[in-house]
């Protein structure tokens, strides 16, 4: 059974959560977070690795005894010491520790304390006003428990869709590989590009006698079969995502498609418009009364109903369709179009791999230029560099960009924008730099007026040039701070900057509805893949499916530009 790498980090926070409850050696709990970080942001599969040969101990952070615990986990599936804390602990304890609010920290108060081991007793010691009394905790947090206890039985989970996609292409290839199997493809949310996907929805064309269903539902990574017919079945993965297959005829294959596709919105939007045309609209084709009219591609279902292709990623019923039907729907930017990438780290900082490594990544993916973009001084986790580091890496960019053929290194910084907007290195030091990529990390708590004058004062600065990550939000673990982004975006237009569509999986920031409004102002997006390794290059995708998602275009993608246009428009002149 293949091991994902979400499997792996789920372990290892699972272990340092438990050995938190436990009250162990803090040093040893940060390692196991720091090990499940680091294996989260990395976009190959660890199996790969392991399978290759590579020491993962040549991954930071990871010493000899988490790379035998993570090769345990890759080729046992489980790890030895998560099972002996599972044994000495509760088992629902890791339960208690989903329920939003509730850390490994408080979750040890409640079960030591109280001896609340289930979310069945946590909502009772909530009920019951015995939660308030204990230390550290209150009347406020009591209630705060009780409504999280609620909402937790009602809410489902969602998968970033970088995970997902770990999860989908390994079930592709499988299904891929049955007999008699025709085409596999992911619709639903995936196929949109979501930026977090709910369940997969999978649909196969197959001969009449292909083994598929039974195949599909003997796939070893199922926790559960929830459903199996003929020509459906709906599975859970062991990982907790729910899987939904269907298997169609060819002749339907685009009606499926594009019933499967969604949104669920589109389709009903779609479907009124066939009825206006006096035709159904259904997974099984275009219908005028008894007659099939069409269904076997997506085109022939738009055009039966008077309306050209239109990409999933704007099948949100948006305003997609009134745009279609007035026959100017964007061309969306493709992966192909990108000639370069504007923010990546190197090993002078946080990164993994050299200057020289990251250069030839960049250029074997036919990139013409990157701009390696360190932390500055301020972020100290980060071993942000200072003007003396900063000047040495620029040299070496000169020396390297002599060398090299086929790819320019570009020199630039991730530079802090500090709390009261200035940044964190003196204009002489920036003014040296191709381009300067400000970025807040600190202060998210400011308010909506304070965080948007912040960010600003710093596009004010002559050298800013590009703003990272504009609504630091992270999937699924940290909301976007407030700020006026509407505001921020026509600054840019006004100063001559630009904002980064940030294509780390984790981020995917900007937002999809900002794209639009950066398009619609008139300021260049640049689709950034923020690498930290020479693997993180293949998150640009990513970055592209949510810039389609927010109607871009190839021009108004800055990094499309080739470089000589790119280096005109970075030479700021307001
Ligand atoms: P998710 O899984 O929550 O990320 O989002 P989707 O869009 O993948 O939704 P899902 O898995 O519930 O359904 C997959 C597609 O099936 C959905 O995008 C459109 C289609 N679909 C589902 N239910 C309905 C429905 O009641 N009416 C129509 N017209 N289409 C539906
Ligand atoms: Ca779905
Ligand atoms: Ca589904």
């Amino acid at each position: 059974m293949p091991v994902h790498n979400a499997d792996i980090t789920a372990i290892l926070e699972e272990i340092a959560d438990l050995l938190e409850i436990q009250g162990a050696n803090p040093f040893r709990i940060r390692a196991y977070r720091n090990a499940a970080r680091i294996l989260g942001d990395l976009p190959q599969e660890a199996r790969l690795l392991v399978e290759r040969g590579d020491d993962l101990t040549r991954l930071p952070g990871i010493g000899t005894d988490l790379a035998g615990k993570i090769s345990e986990i890759i080729t046992t599936g489980h790890c030895s010491l998560l099972d002996r804390l599972h044994r000495e602990l509760p088992p629902a304890i890791t339960e208690l520790m989903k329920i939003p609010g509730l850390g490994p920290k408080r979750v040890k108060t409640l079960y030591h304390d109280l001896d609340v081991q289930t979310v069945e007793q946590l909502h009772r010691a909530a009920q019951d006003g015995s939660i308030r009394a204990l230390h550290g905790f209150g009347e406020k947090t009591e209630q705060n428990i009780l409504q999280a206890v609620q909402a937790h039985a009602s809410q489902s989970r969602r998968f970033k869709l970088a995970t997902a996609a770990q999860y989908a292409e390994a079930l592709r290839a499988f299904l891929q590989a049955v007999p008699g199997v025709q085409q596999v493809v992911v619709a639903g949310s995936f196929r949109r590009m979501r930026e977090t996907v709910g369940d997969l929805d999978i649909l196969v064309t197959a001969a009449p006698d292909s083994p598929v269903m039974q195949r599909f539902t003997s796939y070893d990574e199922i926790a559960e079969v929830y459903s199996a017919g003929e020509t459906r079945a709906s599975i859970l993965l062991k990982c907790g995502m729910q899987v939904d297959l269907r298997v169609v005829a060819q002749a339907s294959y685009g009606a499926a498609l594009h019933y499967f596709t969604g949104s669920k919105a589109h389709n009903i939007a779609i479907r009124r418009i066939a009825q206006q045309l006096g035709l159904k609209v259904n997974e099984y084709g275009v219908f005028r009364g008894e007659k099939r009219i069409a269904g076997d591609s997506e085109e022939s279902v738009y055009r039966a109903v008077g309306l050209p292709y239109i990409p999933p990623e704007l099948r949100e019923d948006r305003g997609e369709i009134e745009t279609a039907h007035a026959g100017r729907l964007p061309q969306l930017v493709e992966l192909a179009d990108l000639r370069g990438d504007l923010h990546a780290h190197t090993r002078a900082t946080d990164g993994h791999d050299s200057l020289r490594d990251m250069a030839l990544a960049a250029r074997a993916l036919g990139l013409e230029y990157l701009a390696i973009t360190e932390h500055s001084r301020r972020l100290t986790v980060a071993h942000g560099l200072d003007p003396i580091q900063l000047a040495k890496q620029c040299d070496e960019i000169d020396r390297l960009n002599a060398q090299l053929d086929g790819i320019t290194l570009l020199k630039g910084i991730e530079v802090d924008i500090l709390e009261d907007g200035s940044l964190d290195l003196p204009d002489s030091v920036l003014a040296r730099l191709d381009l300067v990529v400000g970025a807040v990390h600190s202060r998210f708590d400011l308010s909506r007026a304070k965080q948007t004058g912040r960010i600003l004062r710093a596009m004010d600065h002559p050298h800013f040039t590009l703003l990272a990550h504009p609504s630091g939000r992270l999937i699924e673990k940290r909301e976007p701070y407030d700020v006026d982004m509407l505001r921020i975006i026509r600054h840019a237009k006004q100063r001559g900057c630009f904002l980064e569509l940030n294509a780390h999986p984790e981020r995917l920031d900007l937002l999809d509805s900002h794209c639009q409004s950066a398009k619609e102002e008139g300021v260049l997006v640049s689709i950034n893949s923020d690498a930290h390794s020479t693997f993180d290059f293949s998150n640009l995708k990513f970055g592209v499916g949510q810039a389609r998602r927010g109607w871009l275009e190839k021009a108004d993608v800055l990094n499309t530009r080739p470089l000589a246009a790119l280096r005109k428009l970075l030479r700021r002149t307001m």
